[in-house]
This record gives structure tokens, C-alpha cells and sequence, in this order.
């Protein structure tokens, strides 16, 4: 099993070429990339003739196996990895769930613990941080040292229990500053939300749109403003995860042009819905954080990537399925769910997903060509996530985690197609033309024929480091 391989005849598409050429695959490496490669002595020929071939996708933004809000995160290393690997993702980004009391070393392990044997492709974490006494700070470098060099802070959620307010940002990014470490936010301005929210339920005006009202742009923009600041005062580098504002965007690239090393994430969902999806009657479903936006911001995020200055796409997957959204909601005496959004455990699914999305209304559309996409899914991750002579292109050395596509085969994407038991899927019914036929990881196929071919426990835990040199860079690499 993938001791060697010869890709033949396809399209290889990277973040900055296409070309035709054969790809010769070693023990899980890409070992030659060429014209009439020799197949002698290789256990195995594909032939991709018609086919395009691209670096796997890195989801660096995916939350497994998540409490919130009372709720159980409903993708697991094993569905999730799968549904994932449907989606073309070899690599995934998790999020531990450090609590207060807890060493992020600990809440590291009960993720690899929940890794081990289950995950087919590979993967990785970023702590959460939620308080900074001086053992939390002293973590950071451990963390480094042992591969984790990337961070996740929520300026928002102070109820929920896992807000880290201005004081732990800035120790953190103190911190990360001398150590070579990534702190990264989700920035929405925690006062303006909670009180919005508060005066929405005391008026009785908790219908599922609801939640996109007070949870408004300028919640948004102020803590990206904010984060940016301390940023750039402390000199640390900063990731933003999930921008959704053009006030947002536009934050990100005034800093950039200031020569800050400021990078930014965007997801399928802001770059495809709007807020009107909350005013369906199954709204509740659609409930995530930050909010889906009037339609000017969907062009704004457009705008981003294909500018340069939001950097990734990542899905956000944090999948609770139907059942927990509704939980704990009362329903009337005709069995209808009484609305109350501030209830809803937030969180949206999209991992398998990304790919349809940013095939159908990004390449499709002309919005941006396979290069970008490449770019936006894969190669820009590996780079600003420590993954980068090992991932996110196709080059002599790197792990040959690919995916083949079939440009001409189409799809309608419909819930019963993906392969997460969420019972709702946010792009019902969306045409893509270019669908995944073979995933795999490290030479080894994962899905195959629409068949997962790999045993559980085949994705491994990968050791990440920063390139200070390329945090010096930003936007596109
Ligand atoms: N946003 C969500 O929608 N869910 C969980 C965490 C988050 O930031
Ligand atoms: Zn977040
Ligand atoms: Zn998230």
C-alpha cells in the first residue's frame, strides 16, 4: 500500500500552474513530476486522463466533537474525517475545547486520543484559550515545541464560559510574539451582542433572524479593529478566523498595507448565503456565529480572496444535527417550535460541502479560476499554519495528498448525497459541475468510487511549525 504509485496523463493544477504531467508517488511522497514517467517497478497506474489533480484541501477550521450550549457536536474523527474526505480534505484543523482549570496540553491529548484509530485523513489542533494565568502563558512555547503552534481565542461567548477577554489577548499574543506562535480570534464584540440579545428576549422578539440582529456587522468589525490593534502594538501576528463583514475585510487589508502580518479566514457559507436563511421556517438550523450577512458582504468576501487579503477558506463545521438545534426549544400546542434563537446551540456544517460551494459559485460563476482555488483551500493554509514543505501543493517531497476531479461530471447537491447525519444541508439543491472521484492521503486512496477504501486510524497526527519568514508575508504567498 502506497509504496508506489504513477498517476498518469492528468491536468495537475497548483496554486500558481497547470500543466499535464504524470506524477510518481514513493512511500507517501510525490517523488517525480514529469512527462512519460517510467511505471516500472510501481505497484500501481491510475490513469487520469481528463482528469484535473489537485493538493488535497486543508480544512484548518473544523470543530469535532463540540459542547456547546448544552449541545454534542455530532461529527466524530471517524464521520467527520469521512464526510471531509468526500469533500476532497485531506488534513483537518480541529479545535481543542480547553476549559478553565485545564493545562492546553491536556485538552491536546483528549483530541489525539479521539483521533487514534478513528481518523482517516490527517490532522492537527489549535488550542482554545480561555484564561491566562502563567501557566496557560508558559504553555505557548511548550505547545510550539511540540507541534501546535496555533491558537484560537473567542472575543464573544462571555455566558457560555469561553470568552478570553482583552487582558488574556494581549498576554497571549505577548507571548506568541517571542515564541514563534499564531493566536487567532473569532472577533465579535461581546458587549454589543449581549446586549442586543437581551433586549431582543425582553421584547419578545426571538424569532431565528433574530440572532443575525444582534449579532450586527459592526459587532464584528470593532473586535477585528480591536484584535488588529493590540496586534500590531504588541507585534505579534494575528489570525482572524471566519470573516463575514466587508467592514472586517477591509480592517484586514488596511493593516496588511501597513505592513502587518494580519491574515484572515472567510467560509462558504459567507460567501454564498445571506441572512434570508434565517427567516425560513427551519431558520434554527442556519444558526451560526458570526451571522450570515445581507448580500454586499458576500460580494466583499469574493472581493477578499481574490484580492489576496483574506487568505483561506475553512468550512467552520461544527455540526450539531437537527434534533440538537431544536432540543431546547418548547413547541406549541399544534407541535410547532416556539422560536427562541438565543437557545440554539450555534454552529453550521460545511466541510464536505466547501468543496461544491467553492467550485459552483466561485469557479463556475468566473470568480476566481483553479489556481485561486487551490490557493484559497489548500496552499495559503500550509503556509500560515506550519504545514508548508509538506502540504497544500504538488512538488517533489511533499506528501502526495491529492484529489482527482472529474471537471465534466455534474451534481445536484442534496442532502441524502453528503455523508454527515446533520439532517439538514445549507445548500440544497446547488448545481456543481467538477466533482472529487478519488481523495487520498500520503499515496494511499481514502474514497474511491464514491467508497471510503481505508481503514480507520490511517490519518495521523501531524507536527506543525511556523515559518517566521513567511510571517512576514501576507495576503497571497
Ligand atoms: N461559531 C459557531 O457557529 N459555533 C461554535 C463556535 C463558533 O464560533
Ligand atoms: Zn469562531
Ligand atoms: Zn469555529
Amino acid at each position: 500500500m502506497g509504496q508506489g504509485m504513477l498517476i498518469k496523463n492528468g491536468t495537475v493544477i497548483t496554486a500558481h500552474r497547470t500543466y499535464e504531467a504524470d506524477i510518481k508517488i514513493e512511500r507517501g511522497k510525490i517523488a517525480g513530476i514529469g512527462k512519460d514517467l517510467d511505471a516500472q517497478n510501481l505497484e500501481k497506474t491510475i490513469d487520469a486522463a481528463g482528469l484535473w489533480i489537485i493538493p488535497g484541501l486543508i480544512d484548518m477550521h473544523v470543530h469535532f466533537l463540540s459542547p456547546f450550549m448544552g449541545q454534542m457536536g455530532a461529527a466524530d474523527f471517524y464521520s467527520g474525517t469521512k464526510a471531509a474526505a468526500f469533500g476532497g480534505v485531506t488534513t483537518i484543523l480541529d479545535f481543542t475545547n480547553t476549559d478553565i482549570g485545564q493545562t492546553m496540553l491536556e485538552s491536546v491529548k483528549i483530541k489525539e486520543e479521539q483521533a487514534e484509530g478513528k481518523a482517516l485523513i490527517d490532522y492537527s489542533f489549535h488550542p482554545r484559550i480561555v484564561e491566562a494565568p502563567q501557566r496557560i502563558i508558559d504553555e505557548i512555547k511548550e505547545l510550539v515545541d511540540y507541534g501546535v503552534p496555533t491558537f484560537k481565542m473567542f472575543m464573544t461567548y462571555r455566558r457560555q464560559g469561553i470568552q478570553a477577554h482583552d487582558g488574556i489577548l494581549m498576554k497571549v499574543m505577548e507571548e506568541a510574539a517571542k515564541h514563534n506562535a499564531l493566536p487567532g480570534v473569532h472577533a465579535e464584540n461581546n458587549d454589543i451582542v449581549e446586549s442586543l440579545t437581551e433586549e431582543a428576549v425582553e421584547a419578545g422578539e426571538t424569532d431565528w433572524h433574530a440572532h443575525a440582529r444582534t449579532r450586527p456587522p459592526i459587532a464584528e468589525e470593532e473586535a477585528i479593529q480591536r484584535a488588529v490593534y493590540f496586534a500590531q502594538r504588541i507585534g505579534s501576528p494575528l489570525f482572524i478566523y471566519h470573516v463575514s463583514t466587508k467592514g472586517g475585510a477591509e480592517a484586514i487589508a488596511k493593516a496588511q498595507k501597513q505592513g502587518h502580518p494580519i491574515y484572515a479566514e472567510t467560509c462558504p457559507h459567507y460567501l454564498s448565503l445571506t441572512d434570508e436563511i434565517l427567516k425560513r421556517e427551519d431558520g434554527y438550523k442556519y444558526i451560526c456565529s458570526p451571522p450570515m450577512r445581507p448580500k454586499e458582504h458576500i460580494e466583499a468576501m469574493w472581493e477578499g480572496l481574490q484580492k489576496g487579503y483574506l487568505s483561506v477558506t475553512g468550512s467552520d463545521d461544527c455540526n450539531y444535527s437537527s434534533e440538537a438545534k431544536r432540543a431546547p426549544m418548547d413547541v406549541d400546542k399544534d407541535g410547532e417550535l416556539i422560536p427562541e434563537f438565543q437557545k440554539v446551540v450555534n454552529g453550521l456544517t460545511g466541510m464536505e460541502s466547501r468543496f461544491h460551494v467553492l467550485m459552483a459559485k466561485g469557479v463556475q460563476s468566473g470568480k476566481i479560476n483553479m489556481n485561486e482555488f487551490v490557493r484559497i483551500t489548500s496552499y495559503n493554509a500550509a503556509k500560515i499554519f506550519g504545514l508548508s514543505a509538506k502540504k497544500g501543493d504538488i512538488s517533489i517531497g511533499y506528501d502526495a495528498d491529492l484529489v482527482l476531479i472529474d471537471p465534466h461530471k455534474e451534481m445536484k447537491l442534496t442532502y441524502d448525497k453528503l455523508h454527515l447525519d446533520t439532517q439538514y444541508n445549507p445548500w440544497e439543491g446547488l448545481k456543481v459541475k467538477g466533482i472529487p472521484v478519488m481523495t487520498m492521503v500520503r499515496g494511499n486512496p481514502i474514497i474511491e468510487q464514491g467508497q471510503v477504501v481505508v481503514e480507520p486510524g490511517y490519518g495521523r497526527f501531524v507536527r506543525r511549525k511556523l515559518d517566521p519568514s513567511l510571517l512576514r508575508q501576507f495576503g497571497n504567498f
